[in-house]
């Protein structure tokens, strides 16, 4: 039996990640997650307590990274402040958990001679024209627009440097934007279904020309799986399913979907140092590990991404109202 540790394993893909892992393979799991405002522990409820437990702390608390890290096979990073916005507001908790905790844990695997998975993002390569025929590859040079993406770009760096000079375990991964169940309703895609679901009117940043590459969350962890079990060493992937799509066709879809009219929504305050578009070439992971998604059709995993909101009100409504009145402060 595998033993693993997921660092940010209650918040949105962390314990999508935790339930794949419980059932597909012969593993336990111990969650480390600080339980911020964006982590709930009920988003664990259902799972084989023998299997899967839960420690409440934080990644860069040296001293319990240390107690728990060799306890285990391999350790999957997700812990992350994670919302662009938030990162405009105060940036600080960013440059604490990102970098700061990134670095602990890695000071603790590089000890212990742990296997370890870093989970980061495509931002960290900045941004792509509309109408630039190209994509992001591992090759892409780094180039962060936000305080979120600069501090996940610093992380990896952080990673490869520990792997070169250290010899430690590790690969990346640079995932597009994640959709389904469990995601905080401070995200696009939630924000606009559960405020369909209230009677109010989507919030558009912008003219809502910005693409972003969607994925569904199984996907993402059916592939972070895979490079930890056939990946190598050193090596950077990036995830993505072909998703893309403009803000105003996912918001003009939304309230389709929601039997609302297609311009039933608003346009706000664009996000300063907005990036333009988001695009993956997933073509390594597909050629070299023979990752394939499970949700290629976005439309249809929409349309249950909106069924779950409307039957886990009790699981997002506690967030709703604090998370619309930190938007109402920059007129969003
Ligand atoms: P999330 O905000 O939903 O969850 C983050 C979790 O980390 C929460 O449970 C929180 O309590 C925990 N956490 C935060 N600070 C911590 C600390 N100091 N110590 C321990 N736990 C802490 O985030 P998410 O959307 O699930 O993202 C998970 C990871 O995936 C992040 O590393 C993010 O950068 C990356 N990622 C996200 C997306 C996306 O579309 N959401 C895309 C690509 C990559
Ligand atoms: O109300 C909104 N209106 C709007 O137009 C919100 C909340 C967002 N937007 C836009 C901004 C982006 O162009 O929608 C797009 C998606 O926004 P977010 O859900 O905030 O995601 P993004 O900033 O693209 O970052 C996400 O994908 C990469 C995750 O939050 C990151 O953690 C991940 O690294």
């Amino acid at each position: 039996m595998v033993g693993y540790l997921v660092t940010g394993g209650v918040g949105f893909i962390g314990s999508n990640f935790v339930r794949h892992v419980l059932n597909t393979c012969d593993a336990s799991v111990t969650v480390l997650d600080k339980l911020t405002y964006a982590g709930d522990r009920r988003t664990l409820d259902g799972l084989d307590p023998g299997r899967c437990s839960l420690v409440v702390g934080d990644i860069a608390d040296a001293a319990l990274v240390d107690e728990l890290v060799p306890r285990h096979d391999v350790v999957v990073h997700f812990a992350a402040e994670s919302h662009n916005d938030n990162s405009l507001r105060e940036p600080w908790p960013f440059v604490h958990t990102n970098l700061v905790g990134t670095y602990t844990l890695l000071e603790a695997v590089r000890r212990h001679d742990v296997r370890f998975h870093h989970i980061s993002t495509d931002e960290v390569y900045g941004d792509l024209e509309l109408d630039d025929p190209g994509k992001f590859t591992a090759a892409t040079p780094y180039n962060p627009s936000s305080p979120y993406s600069s501090t996940k770009a610093g992380s990896d760096l952080l990673v490869r440097a520990w792997v070169r000079s250290f010899g430690v375990r590790a690969t990346i991964s640079n995932c597009s934007n994640n959709y389904g169940p469990y995601q905080h309703v401070e995200k696009f895609i939630p924000r606009q279904i559960t405020n369909v679901i209230d009677g109010v009117r989507p919030r558009l940043y912008g003219a809502g020309a910005n693409v972003r590459d969607w994925i569904h969350a199984e996907d993402h962890s059916s592939a972070v799986l895979r490079i930890i079990e056939t990946g190598r060493i050193g090596a950077t992937y990036l995830i993505g399913a072909d998703g893309e799509k403009d803000n105003k066709s996912v918001v003009e879809l939304i309230l389709t979907l929601m039997d609302r009219p297609a311009d039933a929504y608003d346009h706000v305050t664009d996000r300063a140092g907005h990036d333009l578009r988001y695009a993956i070439d997933a073509s390594a992971l597909r050629d070299e590990l023979g990752w394939r998604p499970a949700h290629p059709d976005f439309e249809s995993g929409l349309a249950d991404t909106i069924a779950w909101y409307r039957d886990h009100e009790d699981w997002w409504r506690p967030q709703k109202a604090a998370t619309e009145a930190k938007y109402a402060a920059t007129g969003q």
